[in-house]
């Protein structure tokens, strides 16, 4: 198949999850072409039958806001004509499926496409009274609509009202490349033999309490000897800088910034720390769990659907540090504990959530899509 893709290309679980698809489709040998405004994230090196299309949005005196969602539906008609295109896959329904649903109108009907709901589309810009009611239209006028959890499913309904056929199809790992082996060179970049090491992704967003990490952080500190390797970047870097100086944690913690590859630095870690308020998914967890890091996360929309509180994680009320440090001192000052959690984790990565098992679903989800006509 010939599959367009559009995402949020340099931020986000959504665009991390796009690219990923597009690589594990070309891998089976389907084409794929990005329609974005950047190259995708994690898409820097070549990949054969990966395509980029950059969407350039040009600016006039007379616009105060560039139509980006103009100039993408443009560009989505002109890919799919050029590369004869059978479908576009688009992520995050704000602007992404309002401009698919306008290329689609362009070609007359020519141009079918999925939408794929990721989270805050739903729980933060799509429930924003501004955009509520478009998003709701995008979702009702989607040919096919898939979302990345059961929590997310239900919250779609709730928020929107709409009672069309939502697919859940979860997000995966590629426990090929996310392994448990990790560079013992690469873990003593980051801490002694004796130290523990934890460690957070995300793009330090409010919704990421990152400050709830340092905090837990701190106490766990207090008890065991550990280092905590932050990996990402965003509007909390520096306030959580501030807030592990004010600790007394500094010396322990590293912010390692934005990382292309992610894979190595979670299986020379010992433990995740994902204090959110809200994830849909939480493909931190998931990539973790992957290389046998057990995540200590908050009980909070889907994360339950991904973690089994005891079994190959643990999972805390949110906001609560002190609960979060008590739990990953637990894990990590008991080696038996420690040791079945971890193979746990991997195991359910494996067995769950292997982008083996995943991406046939996508690909199934194309297929009905064509059949449709
Ligand atoms: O929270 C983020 O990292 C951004 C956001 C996005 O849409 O880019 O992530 C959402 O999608 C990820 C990939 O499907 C999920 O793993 C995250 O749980 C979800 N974030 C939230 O729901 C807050």
């Amino acid at each position: 198949m010939k599959i367009g893709i559009t995402c949020y290309p340099t931020y986000g679980g959504s665009g991390i999850v796009a690219s990923e698809i597009g690589m594990e489709l070309a891998a089976r040998g389907h084409e794929v072409h990005f329609i974005t405004y950047a190259n995708p994230i994690r898409l820097t090196d070549s990949h054969p039958g990966v395509f980029y299309h950059e969407v350039e949005v040009s600016d006039y005196p007379l616009f105060q806001y560039p139509p980006y969602s103009l100039a993408l539906a443009s560009r989505m008609v002109e890919t799919a004509e050029n590369e004869r295109l059978d479908l576009l896959h688009v992520h995050y329904a704000i602007p992404h499926a309002v401009s698919a649903l306008l290329a689609a109108q362009m070609m007359e009907g020519r141009l079918p496409f999925l939408t794929t709901l990721h989270g805050t589309d739903v729980t933060l810009v799509g429930a924003d009274s501004s955009y509520l009611p478009i998003t709701r239209f995008a979702i009702e006028k989607s040919p096919a609509v898939t979302c990345i959890s059961e929590h997310l499913r239900e919250e779609t309904e709730r928020v929107f009202g709409v009672t069309r056929e939502i697919a859940v199809i979860p997000n995966f790992v590629n426990c090929g490349l996310y392994r448990t082996e990790g560079d013992p060179r690469l873990r003593a970049r980051y801490a002694r033999p004796e130290e523990k090491l934890l460690v957070h992704l995300s793009n330090f967003r409010p919704v990421k309490r990152v400050a709830d990490c340092i905090r837990a952080f701190a106490e766990i500190a207090g008890k065991l000897p550990a280092r905590l390797l932050l990996i990402g970047d965003g509007p909390d870097r520096v306030p959580a800088e501030k807030l592990a100086r004010e600790l007394g944690v500094a010396g322990r913690a590293v912010f390692a910034g934005k990382q292309q590859r992610i894979a190595p630095l979670l299986a020379v870690a010992d433990l995740l720390l994902l204090p959110s308020a809200m994830e849909s998914f939480g493909l931190a967890a998931l990539e973790a769990m992957a290389c046998g890091a057990p995540p200590v996360a908050s009980r909070v929309g889907g994360l339950p659907e991904v973690v089994t509180d005891g079994h190959d994680g643990r999972l805390v009320a949110p906001g609560d540090p002190q609960a979060m440090a008590a739990a990953a001192v637990a894990i990590l000052s008991s080696p038996e504990t420690f040791r079945r959690m971890s193979a746990a984790a991997r195991a359910t990565a494996c067995a769950r959530f292997n982008s083996e098992a995943v991406i046939p679903r996508y690909i199934d989800a194309y297929k009905r899509l064509l059949a449709k006509g």
